[in-house]
């Protein structure tokens, strides 16, 4: 989400690299090539930021878990500036609307709550249509939105990973939307722990009409860190975002040279989840494997009632942090 900011220049700092253990030697690329990639990604909508966000405020998720054990890590939101003076929330703005029931939440709640069913409300979107009982698990925040409309929010944007559900009543055809995020700690770069690790992300979700996700949802990237640079990012020919090509390892992503890191953000279109939008150049949802995905309790015990549900994401499931995801169901 793109806020308006005053006209300032980015400073680029090169950070030496003394006193690192095996450390990569900084990407390099031609500056013809570096001009030309800024050029492709500007002439797209894209904007380019370097370094982190020098602070953030929490995100609508717990400042602390109940139980001691968890892999907590608050999720905040912080704000950089790209090259050309526009703020951008990272990794992403969150919608302060209704948690949704925990399935699993080992952190405010008591682990497994095999009771969710009895505790669901509905939101009603159509008063004519049908009830339907959606399941999710995203590593690590989603928003759920239907025909538009804003159904639910996952509670706990970062760690430790939970899964919830919500209940919407909504008329065919129904175009389910989801809002996914990899949260980071280091605002603005990409990574988390001390360890800067560059984080994945994935997101499996079932709905009771039989809709899972899968290979015909479509999903778009918004978001994108952390880059040595930007040529590695390739732009299609309708504009889609194609990062396959950027490394899951940059040599930037250290605490020595994260000032250096660059990310790429692309404004979130008013009206991505509403049915008229127009998907037509998003890419396929990419379909990861268990092993990509890495499952955890939150899905692990949960996994009859997900179902033939596929563990989805963009095409780079590190370096793509904010996916917008769609799918259209004519009826059924
Ligand atoms: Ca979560
Ligand atoms: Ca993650
Ligand atoms: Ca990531």
């Amino acid at each position: 989400m793109k806020i308006r900011a005053g006209l300032a220049f980015a400073i680029f700092t090169l950070v030496a690299a003394c006193g690192e253990v095996a450390a990569q030697a900084p990407a390099t690329a031609p500056a013809s090539d570096l001009a030309a990639a800024r050029q492709a990604i500007a002439a797209a909508g894209g904007h380019v930021s370097t370094g982190s966000a020098a602070s953030g405020v929490n995100a609508g998720s717990p400042t602390k878990c109940n139980a001691a054990g968890t892999q907590f890590v608050e999720a905040r939101v912080g704000t950089v500036t790209d090259d050309a003076g526009g703020t951008w929330a990272v990794p992403a703005a969150v919608h302060p609307g209704d948690p949704g029931t925990d399935l699993f939440n080992d952190c405010t709640g008591g682990g497994l709550n095999a009771g969710y069913a009895a505790q669901l409300h509905t939101v009603v979107i159509d008063p004519d249509g049908v009830e339907i009982t959606a399941l999710i698990h995203g590593d690590n925040y989603f928003e759920l939105y239907v025909n538009g409309t804003f159904v639910c929010r996952d509670p706990i944007a970062f760690t430790p990973f939970n899964s919830t559900a919500c209940r919407f009543k909504a008329k065919y055809p129904i175009t389910y939307a989801l809002r996914a995020v990899d949260w980071e700690e280091h605002l603005g770069v990409g990574m988390e722990y001390d360890r800067y690790n560059v984080g994945d992300g994935g997101i499996v979700a079932h709905f009771s009409d039989g809709t899972t996700t899968d290979a015909s949802w479509k999903a778009e990237t918004f978001y994108l860190a952390p880059l040595d640079n930007t040529t590695c990012l390739k732009i299609g020919a309708m504009g889609a975002r194609e990062s396959s090509a950027c490394s899951i390892k940059p040599a930037c992503a250290s605490s020595a040279r994260a000032a250096t890191c660059q990310a790429v953000h692309f404004a979130e279109p008013a009206d991505w989840a509403a049915p008229a939008f127009n998907d037509a150049s998003w890419p396929a949802a990419t379909v990861y494997t268990r092993a990509q995905f890495g499952p955890k309790d939150a899905y692990t015990k949960l996994e009859k009632e997900f179902g033939d549900a596929r563990f989805v994401w963009s095409r780079n499931i590190k370096i793509d942090n904010l996916v917008l995801l769609r799918k259209t169901v004519a009826a059924h």
